[in-house]
């Protein structure tokens, strides 16, 4: 049934709409299954997204008509398709009102992600208009409170030097804390590894309380603060809350040294909620474990990571991992640093929506997979700045000189970089930094060419 009289208006413009800012625009890269006229498939995609189904129903009235989401353009060669939702289709919480990501999530990526006449469909951008923004969380703190923790600068203070705790599981309490210890001597900041949490060989009471007392002694050896970014993920909302309150309460005074980190992409809006509106003083540290199976370029369905990031935005995400840019081992591109400037800045152009955030918090940028000290230099290049936390697992704990000699080849990789060095120069300097060479053989041969020569003259 050609639903297109109804759900397509081709003659809306776009800017009018985002001057009305009465609607969610979103762009999709939609095929229809042969033999769809473009169209046709483009509005049945916009009913079942809204107030229809693939016949009419007789208790359809004006008012439901007046609520459909509409396919405002379309282009078939470029199988780009933009749908305009209206503000009054998504749902509101009872208790305050305020709109959800589960609800923007269910209409614009739900039926219609599995429809009989849609080939595939993929969201890669969205726009919000203020109204929506102010009725969605965002972002109670961000890197600033970092900073200020570690005793920096609230702005533009910087690299936040950070592991992940690895090998990612079969550690247990007293060698998983000796390992936070070892990397807390050089570096600021570590995150559990996203699967790790109560293991039965790593019970958590006995863990956290552990992982605590690496951080005080670190703190008292190395006079500087640090960080823990603690999993709290969980299905059950009150087994989150647990363990949450079991640190806060194991870290007592340093509990503002406690970030929460929740796997948002498994776990779903609600558990990102649950985080970010019982414990909005802790950093909520937004882990995408899973999220290839929809971001990925080889997924023609879901949405881009890029839609991820700004939907973690507007959940209240205080960072988010956005993936190293191409130089480091997971799927992306020096072009994904647009993911960092959408989340980052209080305005900027998206793959198709320029996004203004009208004074929300920004989220941090997470860069992590597979970074080392020699992998960092290019990536702070491509993006512009070292304002980001850097969580590198291999990078620190497979450093030849250990955990703490890794950490500090990632500040000095950053510390080089913002001096214009060039890395192999900064090498023959910074004795840890030269090390990662070493370390990371194939990474330094692939990158700085003839390293080993310029290192071992300098050192001769
Ligand atoms: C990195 C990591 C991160 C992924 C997340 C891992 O470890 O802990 O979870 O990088 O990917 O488990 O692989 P390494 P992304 O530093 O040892 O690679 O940040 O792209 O979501
Ligand atoms: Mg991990």
């Amino acid at each position: 049934m050609d639903q297109s009289n109804r759900y397509a208006n081709l003659s809306l413009a776009e800017a009018e709409l985002i001057a009305a800012g009465k609607h969610i625009l979103c762009a999709y890269q939609m095929r229809p299954k042969p033999g769809q006229s473009y169209l046709a498939a483009a509005a049945h995609f916009a009913a079942e997204s809204s107030t229809g189904t693939n016949v009419e129903v007789s208790t359809t009235d004006d008012f439901t008509k007046g609520v459909d989401a509409l396919v405002y353009a379309i282009d078939e060669t470029s199988e780009e398709m933009r749908i305009a939702y209206p503000l009054e289709l998504f749902d509101r919480n009872v208790i305050d009102g305020r709109m959800m990501m589960v609800s923007f999530l269910t209409l614009t990526i739900g039926n219609n992600q599995g429809m009989g006449d849609i080939e595939y469909a993929k969201m890669v951008d969205f726009w919000v208009p203020p109204e929506a923004i102010r009725q969605f969380d965002g972002p109670a703190m961000n890197i600033a409170e970092l900073w200020r923790i570690l005793g920096r600068p609230a702005n533009d203070s910087g690299f936040i030097a950070g592991t992940i705790i690895k090998p990612k599981l079969g550690l247990r309490p007293e060698p998983f804390a000796k390992a936070a210890y070892e990397f807390w001597l050089g570096g600021d900041f570590i995150k559990n590894d996203e699967p790790q949490g109560n293991q039965v060989f790593a019970p958590l009471k006995k863990t956290i309380a552990l992982v605590y007392d690496s951080m005080k002694r670190a703190m008292d050896e190395t006079g500087e603060a640090k960080l823990f970014s603690m999993n709290i993920t969980a299905d059950d909302h009150h087994e989150m809350l647990a363990r949450a309150d079991l640190a806060l309460e194991t870290f007592g005074p340093d509990a503002n040294k406690l970030a929460f980190l929740v796997d948002g992409y498994v776990g779903g809006p609600g558990m990102v909620t649950t985080a970010r509106r019982n414990y909005p003083n802790q950093f909520l540290h937004y882990h995408r474990a899973g999220h290839g199976a929809v971001t990925s370029p080889s997924s023609k369905r879901g949405y881009t990571a890029f839609v991820l990031a700004k939907m973690a935005r507007l959940q209240g995400a205080s960072g988010i991992h956005v993936g190293t840019m191409g130089y480091g081992k997971m799927e992306g591109g020096a072009d994904d640093r647009v993911i960092a400037y959408m989340i980052e800045r209080n305005q900027a152009q998206g793959p198709i929506y320029f996004q203004d955030w009208y004074g929300i918090k920004a989220t941090t940028p997470i860069v992590s997979g597979g970074m080392n000290a020699l992998r960092l230099p290019g990536f702070f290049t491509n993006l512009g700045h070292g304002n980001i936390i850097n969580t590198a697992g291999g990078g620190a704990y497979g450093h030849l000189d250990g955990p703490a000699a890794g950490a500090r080849s990632l500040r000095q990789a950053y510390q080089g970089w913002k001096t214009g060095a060039d890395p192999v120069e900064w090498a023959c300097e910074h004795r840890e930094f030269a090390r990662a060479f070493e370390s990371f053989p194939d990474d330094a041969d692939a990158l700085f060419p003839g390293w080993r020569d310029r290192l071992l003259r300098a050192s001769a």
